[in-house]
């Protein structure tokens, strides 16, 4: 069988870095693009890094931007792709309401580029094409479980524009007999899920808490509902898309939803330790208020529970004064671990997301090899091991200097 060869756009992200892998393991040439930074940003795939002067190198990067089609045509034409998997998005749902136009030009007509150059270099029949969609496509709350045949109702300026991103791979695959499919992924997190998005900021923040590396976190809306999976098992589903005989476009979801909030707690019991959520809205609190500590010291370590216990039993005192978010105020190393800042509110929220994966798990076969208890459980694992990592620098003396100061 000859060697097939893959284009990933946006293999710096969390699923490109992922996918790389995969198809790498599976025998895949694998061609990715990545844009010019002022710093290095290949975190994420330099374990799969191979020397440029090397010959027969399995994994090339080319400089490019979604925002550019000749840059775009000129990488499918030399690299002519038997498949291209368009991960590549300014993908921050609240960023996009700070940069609208931006990610209407390189989420929405950067999937038009590519589909167009596919085309205009006689590549259709060769080049198969997968979209990354997203559950954000169904926004306001029309139905649930929301399945391949609800209607959507986009929400932010990000959804808007992979809206039209999904609809112009619908158009080619029907106008012009392309094999473009859709993936309408919902989230799906990672120990390399960036920093900013809800998960990981969670998981990174609990573990430097836990490590006595910071004090508390602000959330945004904690009542939001999203169907969480883990990216491992997603970029399979991409795969699979992709290799059926007819283009087609599928939901991948777990079919369980969970609030913000009782992620958070699943986070911390992970690591032995209670929150309770005290307030609404604003004046909403996550209180420190029981230690496991037998799981403490396996996960985090002996040496981090002292310091931890203190913050339990300010938090036990006040709490049997009778008024926790009032007294909290006056502690500088309260017992207080999660707060509620507006700034993280957007001015229009996807309030629920629950995926139906009938249709990826009859057609396709996929399934899902984590649950959200596993996924916790990775990304948490890794969180303290890299925060760890920090804590030692710290103790060494190696502070992250502010140039500013
Ligand atoms: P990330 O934000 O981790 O990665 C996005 C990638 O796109 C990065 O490699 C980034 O490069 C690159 N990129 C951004 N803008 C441009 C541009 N103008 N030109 C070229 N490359 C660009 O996202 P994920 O890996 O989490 O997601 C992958 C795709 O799937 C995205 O399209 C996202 O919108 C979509 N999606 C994600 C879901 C999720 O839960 N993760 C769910 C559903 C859809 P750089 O590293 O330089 O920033
Ligand atoms: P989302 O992911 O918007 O669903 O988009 P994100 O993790 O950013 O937010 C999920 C929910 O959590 C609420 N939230 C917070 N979110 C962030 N980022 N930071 C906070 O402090 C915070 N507090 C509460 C949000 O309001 C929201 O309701 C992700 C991206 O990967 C998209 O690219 C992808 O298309 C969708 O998932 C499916």
């Amino acid at each position: 069988m000859t060697q097939k060869t893959a284009l990933i756009t946006g293999i710096t992200g969390q699923d490109g870095g992922y996918l790389a892998e995969y198809l790498l393991k599976k025998g895949y040439i694998v061609h990715g693009i990545k844009r010019r930074a002022s710093m290095f940003n290949t975190d994420r795939i330099d374990h799969l890094y191979q020397d440029p002067h090397v010959e027969n190198r399995n994994l090339i990067l080319h400089y490019g931007d979604l925002t550019d089609s000749m840059n775009l045509t000129k990488i499918i034409q030399e690299v002519q792709p038997d498949e291209i998997y368009n991960l590549a998005a300014m993908s921050h749902v609240k960023v996009s309401f700070d940069t609208p136009e931006y990610v209407a030009n390189a989420d929405g007509l950067g999937t038009l580029r590519i589909l167009e150059a596919v085309r205009l270099l006689g590549l259709t029949e060769k080049t198969r094409i997968y979209q990354a969609s997203t559950s954000e496509l169904y926004g306001l709350v029309q139905e649930v479980p929301q399945s391949e045949k609800t209607p959507f109702y986009p929400r932010s300026p990000y959804a808007v524009a992979k809206m039209y991103a999904y609809w112009i791979t619908v158009n080619y695959r029907e106008a012009y007999k392309m094999h473009a499919s859709n993936g309408i992924l919902f989230n799906h997190e990672s120990p390399q899920r960036g920093e900013t998005f809800v998960t990981r900021k969670v998981t990174r923040a609990l573990s430097k808490i836990a490590l006595g590396l910071q004090e508390k976190v602000f959330m945004g809306n904690l009542s939001s509902k999203r169907d969480w999976g883990h990216a491992k098992d997603y970029i399979r589903a991409m795969y699979l898309i992709l290799q059926q005989e007819q283009p087609d476009d599928y939901v991948i979801a777990t079919g369980i939803t969970t609030t913000i909030r009782d992620f958070i707690k699943m986070a911390a019991a992970e690591i032995g330790m209670e929150i309770t959520f005290t307030g609404e809205g604003v004046d909403e609190k996550g209180i420190l208020t029981a230690i496991d500590e037998k799981l403490f010291t396996e996960k985090v370590g002996q040496k981090y529970l002292p310091a931890l216990k203190e913050r339990l039993s300010q938090s036990q005192s006040l709490s049997a004064q009778g008024s926790p978010s009032h007294s909290l105020s006056a502690h500088s190393l309260s017992a207080q671990l999660v707060g509620v800042d507006p700034m993280y509110f957007r001015p229009t929220e996807v309030d629920l997301l629950i995926g139906d994966p009938t249709k990826s798990n009859t057609v396709l076969g996929w399934k899902p090899k984590y649950d959200l208890q596993g996924l916790v459980a990775d990304m948490m694992q890794s969180d303290v091991k890299l925060m760890k990592k920090e804590s030692y620098l710290k103790e060494g003396g190696y502070q992250i200097m502010n140039y500013f100061e």
